[in-house]
């Protein structure tokens, strides 16, 4: 009665559910490098190097604790290349009878998974993945009945189920959210921390030669690769960020920063995300240090509310509304994403830094996500699938759960509203505010028409006006659309004619 206990790339964790249900004595672990995960996006060369290193190691500690590992790697002669046929030729090799897996991250790889019984005919028994707070049952339970589906008010019943920064029934210090104290523009002379680099050991030197060669020409630097690779080096990265960079986190939690690419930012998600760091015990470190001192409230709360209230909602949204949400298309946006967002050949400054240290780290940060790239695609009205395709590949901590109801419902509005009540849409005032990007632009953001005026600024009102019949009605946009009314019509003509001109060149 052997079993296939299946583990992903994104489940390297000792507590997963399906090694729980298994026998070390006699099922078997497969794990594999498989070509079809590495392209169904063209993902960034170091996300497949870093999920291909940790995979490895991660083989190690289970081959220690006494676990049978099949590990099947990427140039493996007969390698077949997708999960269903490295299952199918295992569960042949071993003799197996049942296979356990951990509930997959992605609709694609679930639906896959529920193929097997019928197409290998043994039975599949597929474990909710209880690395995540919130069931599935749990959140169509919050999600029934309620017509919107707020964050804030998920947020403070995962609060009270975790029972983080609570003062019995009440919050610590008396609010549920320290929001506003979190919008501080940064200053280039603040002190930064940088997140720790970890040197490629021999096993990731081996990964980083066949990335090289086998996926040369993915989008992103390969090198120099500094990730850790273990949950060991993902610990060290969570204390680093508890020490150094958590007091500031809430401050300028929205800030950006030319040089400096993750200001007060944690850069833990690929670890949390792959399974290195368990969600809920990095927000008990954080709790613990508010109350030992030295990290205020607005920092931790801050914090926390984005791993137990956002990363857990948006999974919740994922899973509630597919496989139909990735189709989503509220404004009808058809644009091809431009160009730039590969090579960052542009002359906003803004996208420019966004996609360089994207392309070199894997990594941008929220505001840069969501506020610089992500308000850009929408602006220009860029079909949303292919702005889901973009991120899902090129960050390290991309998986589609978390990626797509960020990108598509909170970034592009593409679901007309299920995760924010208005469209995060900004012109080039607010990138001036929060960054200084707009003082080495060859574009001026004061100026709102014409020749060298920030496109930020004429597409902003194009992109609102243009999708009027549908954002009109919306409460919190009647400012805005009194304001345009009032206009003079010279005036609207002006950003109706540079915005087009504009959209031209992409
Ligand atoms: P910090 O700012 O230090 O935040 C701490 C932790 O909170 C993160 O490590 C992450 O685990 C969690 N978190 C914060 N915000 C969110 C959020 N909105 N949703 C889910 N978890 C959150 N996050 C991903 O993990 N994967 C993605 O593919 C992804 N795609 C995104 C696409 C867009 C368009 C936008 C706007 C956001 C996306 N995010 C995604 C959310 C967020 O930008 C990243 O989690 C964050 O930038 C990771 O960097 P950090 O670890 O330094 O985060
Ligand atoms: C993202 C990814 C990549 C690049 N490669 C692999 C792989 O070779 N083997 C593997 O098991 N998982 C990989 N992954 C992660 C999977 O794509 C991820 O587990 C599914 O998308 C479900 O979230
Ligand atoms: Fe970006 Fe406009 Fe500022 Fe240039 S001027 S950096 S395009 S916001």
């Amino acid at each position: 009665n052997r079993r296939l206990i299946l583990i992903l790339g994104d489940q390297l964790s000792l507590s997963l559910s399906s090694l729980q249900a298994a026998d070390k004595a006699q099922d078997v672990i497969l794990m594999a490098e498989i070509m079809e995960e590495a392209t169904y996006v063209p993902h960034h060369k170091k996300k497949i190097a870093f999920l291909f290193s940790a995979m490895r190691h991660f083989a190690e500690p289970l081959r220690q604790n006494g676990w049978t590992v099949d590990y099947v790697r990427l140039d493996d002669e007969g390698n077949s290349g997708s999960f269903s046929s490295e299952v199918k030729h295992a569960v042949k090799r071993h003799n197996t009878s049942h296979i356990i897996v951990t509930e997959p991250g992605e609709w694609r790889v679930k639906r896959m998974m529920e193929s097997w019984q019928d197409g290998l005919g043994v039975p599949v028994h597929i474990l909710e993945d209880d690395r995540f707070i919130c069931s599935h049952a749990e959140f169509v339970d919050w999600a029934e009945g309620r017509k919107q589906l707020r964050m804030e008010y998920f947020y403070r019943d995962m609060r009270r189920k975790t029972d983080l920064l609570m003062d019995g029934e009440k919050p610590a210090g008396g609010k549920w959210n320290y929001d506003a104290e979190n919008r501080k523009p940064a200053k280039a002379d603040l002190f930064m921390p940088r997140p720790p680099r970890t040197k490629p050991d021999a096993i990731t030197k081996e990964v980083l030669t066949l990335v090289a060669d086998r996926f040369g020409g993915h989008f992103g630097d390969l090198e120099p690769f500094w990730f850790a690779v273990t949950a060991k080096g993902a610990e060290a990265a969570l204390n680093h960020f508890i020490k150094h960079a958590l007091p500031s986190f809430g401050d300028y939690q929205d800030a950006m920063i030319r040089d400096e690419r993750f200001l007060y930012h944690s850069v833990l998600s690929h670890y949390i995300n792959a399974g290195l760091l368990d969600p809920l015990a990095v927000c008990r470190r954080v709790e613990e240090a508010y109350h030992t001192g030295g990290v205020p409230l607005n920092a931790a709360e801050g914090f926390i509310r984005q791993i137990i209230g956002w990363r857990e909602y948006v999974r919740g949204i994922y899973w509630l509304k597919m496989p139909g949400y990735v189709d989503e298309n509220f404004f009808g946006h058809r644009r091809a994403l431009p160009d730039f967002y590969w090579t960052a050949e542009t002359d906003m400054a803004c996208i420019r830094a966004a996609v360089n240290q994207t392309k070199t780290d894997a990594y941008a940060h929220h505001i840069q996500r969501l506020m610089v790239t992500g308000n850009f695609a929408m602006l220009a009205g860029i079909d949303p699938a292919q702005v889901h395709e973009w991120y899902l590949a090129v960050y390290a901590d991309a998986y589609e759960w978390v990626e797509l109801p960020n990108t598509l419902g909170m970034s592009q509005f593409a679901d007309g509203g299920l995760l924010g009540s208005k469209p995060y849409a900004a012109s080039g005032n607010y990138i001036n505010k929060m960054s200084d990007y707009c003082d080495g632009c060859r574009y001026d953001v004061k100026k709102k028409t014409g020749e060298n005026a920030c496109p930020f600024n004429p597409l902003y009102w194009d992109f609102l006006i243009r999708n009027e019949n549908v954002l009109r009605g919306n409460p919190r946009l009647g400012q805005v659309f009194r304001t345009w009314d009032r206009m003079a019509e010279d005036k609207k003509k002006a950003y109706r004619d540079s915005a087009a001109k504009f959209l031209k060149t992409l």
